[in-house]
């Protein structure tokens, strides 16, 4: 299993499945989830729209699939990260939540490569040297991690992606 880390547009990815930072609604916003709806096209918002129809919305910290639509890759996963606010176990326990879960349903739906934003260091205003931590430590702690060919995570600005770049060459 191989890590990468790169500065890109996770629209524009060509792998199995992109992760989305979404919201419990799951029915868009602004943010990478904006682009991914967007670039996507209606098939996304209509298979959200069946999941919250079956189960109401999305929990934070846990994920659910649709396909991708319009974009390059196959599958979007949808997950909710945590919005920064202070109570900070809870949330980086839910923000690792997060990646565990996208990598656990993945595997169920025999997804081998996979593409993460950075999940909640947006709108949702999580620190992003915590949040990077947190998203590498949970991605290296996963159990059945060499089951993926490749891991990437796709860093929108400067800013996250040299905070990555230098926790993995640590
Ligand atoms: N590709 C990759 N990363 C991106 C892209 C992109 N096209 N666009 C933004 N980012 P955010 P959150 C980065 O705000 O903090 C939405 O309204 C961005 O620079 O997208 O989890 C949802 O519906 C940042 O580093 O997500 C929720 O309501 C990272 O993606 C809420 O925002 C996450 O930023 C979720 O907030």
């Amino acid at each position: 299993m191989k890590i990468e880390v790169i500065q890109a547009d996770i629209t524009e990815i060509q792998v199995d499945a992109i992760v989305n930072a979404a919201n419990t609604s799951l029915l868009g916003g602004g943010g990478v989830d904006g682009a991914i709806h967007r670039k996507g096209g209606k098939q996304i918002l209509e298979e959200c729209i069946a999941i919250r129809n079956r189960q109401g919305g999305c929990d934070v910290g846990q994920a659910v699939i649709t396909k991708a639509g319009n974009l390059p890759s196959k599958f979007v996963i949808h997950t909710v990260g945590p919005v920064w606010n202070g109570d900070k176990e809870e949330k980086k326990k839910l923000l690792a939540d997060c990646y565990k879960n996208s990598l656990e349903l993945a595997l169920e739906n025999n997804i081998k490569t996979i593409a993460f934003p950075n999940i909640s260091t947006g709108i949702y205003h999580f620190p992003k040297d915590k949040a990077a931590e947190i998203a590498i430590q949970a991605v290296k702690e996963f159990s059945r991690k060499e089951e993926f060919e490749k891991i990437i995570f796709v860093c929108f600005d400067e800013e996250n992606h040299s905070l990555y770049k230098n926790l993995q060459d640590n």
